[in-house]
């Protein structure tokens, strides 16, 4: 028997659009209960009866982190607070936190957009699940929990941190798949290489989710590897609930977005324009079936691209490219721009990187510099303490190639670099900003 849940996924481009339309309209006249877009949306002069096609989405108003800050506590809850049963709060790394309010049915359907991401994959009830993200204000450790027990799997509240716990977990109760932080991930192996634990022979692990920060596609191929699973995306932003706005299928090439439940649109974050179809810009969502919080066309300031080619795996529903960065992660070093990302790729690219770097910026001598600390794999520590400079000088190289500047790589031991309790921070930028 298939979950009710699961025939969201099999819907037709057709049935997409046309409730699409349906709950788009229901969701203007649901936001207007709400102080902050009853004004907002008598101001546009924009109602529910102007959506006629899910393209009338481009004539509501743009929301921005600002505006949920200008907004809080209350402004944009759009039923009465004894209808709230959980509220989050966004990790704040850019700013302010803001709150984010549930009913029952926001949390139930938010647990199926997960749920549908993990059984689209092929997790069932059989699988032993440890989800490694941190419980509490982050939706990364709820927001999978609940979609865990919803499919069934034996769910392990673990949280995140305490590797030597984790891997004993892993160990006991043999998981077969993780949710994850990218960065976390590395550190697991590491740990298990260190204690002569082989991540593959001595775990069981099946399917990794990784998601909540950047990653390269090199970094997901070396968890791949180093684990023997398959490592699927997921995408998610508080605002939006948190994890699983949008998930990895089985052909591992973009990322599926529930569309039964939000509205994707691609903008230039400069002119606010849409792009032209399949380009790269700002990703800004509409939630569609909200009740305590809907949000109109939310700036995330994530940069990715949507791919409308039919997909492999048969689910129609529009996928969003591998998330480049966000528009205020890009760097400006000796007037480059540069993502993160880009290093990243390089640094994944060598067996001689272990897990951990951080892009340190300075300009203490008056020019933009820009070091690049990088951990060394514990092979690379002990068996070739003798051509580290060859090392580094390959990684300069091949960095200047992908960013066009010339970093100063310095290499370090093993876990000598801090280790986030969270997200990993990957860029110390101490240049002057006035
Ligand atoms: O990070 C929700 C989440 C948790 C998603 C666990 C997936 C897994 P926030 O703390 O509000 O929520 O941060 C949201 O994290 O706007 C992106 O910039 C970034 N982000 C989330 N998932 C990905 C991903 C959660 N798969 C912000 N790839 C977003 C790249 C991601 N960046």
């Amino acid at each position: 028997m298939t979950d009710e849940y699961m025939q969201d996924d099999a819907l037709s481009r057709e049935e997409i659009t046309a409730l699409q339309v349906r709950r788009l309209r229901e969701t203007v006249a649901r936001a207007a209960c709400s102080p902050w877009y009853e004004q907002a949306l008598k101001e546009a002069g924009v109602g529910p009866e102007d959506i006629e096609t899910v393209e009338d989405v481009s004539k509501l108003p743009l929301t921005t982190k600002d505006d949920l800050r200008a907004g809080m506590p209350h402004g944009f809850l759009a039923v009465p607070l004894d209808e709230v049963v959980r509220m989050h709060y966004s990790s704040g790394t850019t700013g302010i936190a803001t709150g984010v309010y549930h009913t029952h049915s926001d949390l139930r359907r938010w647990s199926e957009c997960v749920a549908r991401g993990m059984r689209a994959v092929g997790v069932d009830r059989s699988d032993v699940f440890q989800n490694m993200m941190g419980y509490g204000l982050f939706t990364g450790g709820l927001g999978f929990h609940y979609a865990g027990e919803l499919i069934g799997c034996m769910t392990i509240p673990a949280s995140a941190g305490n590797t030597q716990r984790q891997v004993h977990l892993m160990q006991t109760f043999q998981t077969t798949v993780v949710h994850i932080l990218p960065s976390y991930a590395l550190r697991v192996a590491a740990y298990c290489r260190e204690h002569d634990i082989d991540p593959i022979a001595d775990l069981s692990i099946g399917y990794a989710f990784l998601g909540g920060e950047p990653h390269s596609r090199k970094l997901v191929r070396r968890i791949e590897e180093l684990f023997d699973c398959k490592v699927y995306n997921c995408y998610g932003l508080s605002e939006m609930c948190g994890p699983g706005v949008a998930m990895e299928c089985t052909a591992q090439d973009g990322l599926h977005v529930r569309e039964d439940q939000y509205i994707a649109e691609i903008v230039d974050p400069a002119t606010l324009e849409p792009v032209s179809a399949g380009e790269q810009g700002e990703l800004v969502l509409t939630t569609l079936r909200r009740e305590a919080m809907p949000l109109l066309r939310y700036r995330t300031r994530d940069v990715t691209r949507l791919i409308s080619e039919p997909c492999p795996c048969g689910n129609e529903h529009v996928k969003i490219g591998r998330l480049e960065g966000r528009t205020d992660d890009m760097l400006i070093v000796k007037g480059v721009n540069i993502y993160p990302q880009q290093v990243e790729r390089v640094l994944m690219d060598s067996p001689h990187v272990g897990s951990n770097y951080v892009i340190v910026l300075d300009d203490a001598d008056g020019t933009d510099e820009m070091v690049v600390q990088v951990e060394l794999s514990q092979e690379a520590f002990v068996d070739e303490m003798r051509e580290l400079h060859t090392i580094e000088e390959a990684l300069v190289s091949q960095l200047r190639s992908e960013i066009l500047i010339t970093p100063k790589v310095e290499l370090h031991e093993p876990n000598a670099l801090p280790a986030a309790e969270g997200k990993a921070v990957r860029v110390i930028d101490k240049r002057d900003k006035a």
